[in-house]
């Protein structure tokens, strides 16, 4: 019979699957073959909001056709980035109070690799320059004039990303003067996208023009790795939407791939951290946070402070919007 014990060290492993056996005693090896029964759904794509229907589209054209993980979320969210019509992500975001769009966006790969932007103005597609950060430099984070000086050097070209929409209703929101940041709590907002692919293999990748109307220079928790986005190969990805500072303070995604580690299921897990959140914050008045998770094994889950917080699924049998379970109604 198997004991707690031997349960928790069963959902380690099947968490860490990769494990070599040569280091494993005979009863390891037996309780590993066991995991590895375990079917795993794959590939999967999963993403924040309503607008990640598209984004997973085009994911998936990578995916399915054995393409890797890491291909798949940047293709993925570009589609939001250069999409005018979405007010919170790449072109056409709403500004900070100055009237200034800026950007940040993180990148990680299978092997812990990552890279990030923040504060970045003027490009269309800051997810692209973060997996250069990735790749082609030592770092793991550009910020502001830096970040724009990379860009350009990688061959990224400027554009304007104030709209005449976006710049409209900033307008409209400065005669009110009322500088309050708003969090967006509609039906479209930061896009975070996490895949796994024929290979088993996990990435993520999340962007944003965060908060509208923030203060020049605030950078949310989009570009922040363990915070907007966190990747263990062994384990699962997850990654975060809502109040930047919020998902920061508990360092949201780093802590839902560790809940998985301990057994956890995807949903189990962003609830536990959005109870975290729910704990740490003494008012909870327009606090929405989401997370997003998926694991080694191609299973997804969600949760969020508020009602309302849903994330689009894409498989070989299912394509579809999923309403997330939540800690409270608005
Ligand atoms: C931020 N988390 O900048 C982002 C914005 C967001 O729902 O996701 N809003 O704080």
């Amino acid at each position: 019979m198997k004991t707690r014990r031997d349960f928790i060290k069963l959902s380690a492993l099947g968490s860490a699957a990769v494990l070599t056996t040569s280091c494993l005693t005979s009863e390891e090896k037996n309780e590993k073959l066991i995991v590895n029964s375990k079917k795993t759904r794959k590939p999967i794509v999963i993403s924040t909001w309503n607008h990640g229907i598209k984004a997973n589209e085009v994911s998936w054209q990578i995916l399915s056709k054995g393409g890797s993980s890491l291909d798949a979320v940047e293709a993925g969210v570009k589609v939001t980035e250069s999409d005018p019509n979405n007010s919170s992500v790449g072109l056409g975001g709403l500004p900070d109070r100055d009237g200034i769009v800026t950007l940040d966006a993180c990148i990680m790969n299978h092997e812990n690799n990552c890279g990030s932007v923040a504060f970045l103005q003027d490009f269309e597609n800051p997810i692209s320059v973060a997996r250069k950060v990735m790749e082609e430099t030592q770092h793991v984070l550009l910020v502001g004039e830096g970040a724009k000086q990379f860009a350009l050097e990688q061959g990224f070209e400027e554009t304007n990303l104030l709209t005449e929409e976006s710049k409209l209703q900033w307008e409209k929101w400065k005669e009110k003067s009322n500088y309050q940041p708003v969090i967006n709590s509609e039906n479209h907002d930061t896009i975070g996208l996490l895949a796994l692919d024929e290979t088993g293999n996990l990435s993520g990748a999340c962007t944003t023009s965060g908060m509208a109307y923030k203060l020049h220079g605030r950078v949310g928790d989009s570009p922040i790795i363990g915070a907007g986005l966190f990747v263990d190969n062994e384990v699962g990805a997850a990654c975060a939407t809502g109040m930047g500072e919020a998902v920061i303070r508990i360092a949201g995604s780093a802590i839902v791939v560790e809940l998985m580690r301990n057994g956890m299921s995807p949903n189990e897990a962003c609830k536990e951290a959005v109870n975290r959140v729910v704990k740490k914050h003494k008012n909870l008045t327009n606090l929405q946070v989401g997370f997003i998770a998926l694991n080694k094994f191609g299973e997804a889950g969600a949760y969020s402070v508020y009602e309302g917080f849903n994330y689009a699924i894409q498989t070989t049998t299912q394509k579809e919007m999923i309403d997330a379970k939540y800690y409270k109604k608005w």
